[in-house]
């Protein structure tokens, strides 16, 4: 049976994207680590791993009976795991919508048997990957605001040594 490797996610806005790319040409060492392309970087609320399309269409479905508000997200921290080699930005308070909401789809995820990591649910933007020596973050005091009025379900497809997301399905948070 065909299977895709699924997740859902936030998708970024294109203006955004860029200004974190310029942001982290500007902070961080060519060597520091990979950069992620710009319309790659978003932030995971669940991931499921191989799908199959039964998986997804169920999944799908839930997804859309889904109503919850939109909800303003704030990237003012960033880190790095040195041990998945990841350096990341992320939320010092996570907004309560964006914890129920990747909390929904996780547990539906889990219920269709996709297995969710034990860790607690971190929300970040990737920005650099193999990034496993030492790394100087930047001083705290940058500050990007998103509204994130929709979430999506989107694919990762690894061909001719590229990484490619593509969305293929996305639903609206409810306005307030
Ligand atoms: P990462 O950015 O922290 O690596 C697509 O691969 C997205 O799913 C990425 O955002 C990635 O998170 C996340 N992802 C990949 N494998 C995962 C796993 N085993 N558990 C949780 N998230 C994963």
């Amino acid at each position: 049976m065909t299977t895709q490797r699924l997740f859902f996610a936030l998708e970024l806005p294109a203006p955004l994207q860029q200004q974190l790319v310029q942001w982290r040409a500007d902070n961080f060492a060519a060597e520091a680590g990979t950069p992620v392309a710009a319309a790659n970087l978003h932030l995971t609320l669940a991931f499921l791993g191989e799908v199959n399309r039964e998986t997804q269409e169920s999944l799908q479905q839930l997804a859309a009976r889904i109503t919850q508000p939109a909800f303003t997200l704030d990237l003012d921290d960033a880190g790095h795991w040195p041990r998945p080699g990841v350096v990341w930005l992320g939320c010092r308070r996570a907004p309560r919508g964006l914890l129920q909401l990747a909390s929904l789809l996780r547990a539906q995820a889990a219920r269709h048997g996709c297995a969710q990591s034990a860790q607690p649910f971190h929300p970040h933007v990737t920005l650099l990957r193999h990034a496993t020596q030492r790394i100087v973050l930047p001083p705290r005091g940058f500050h990007w605001q998103m509204e994130a009025t929709r979430f999506a379900l989107c694919s990762s497809l690894f061909s001719r040594g590229r990484t490619r997301y593509k969305t293929v399905a996305r639903w609206p948070l409810t306005s307030a």
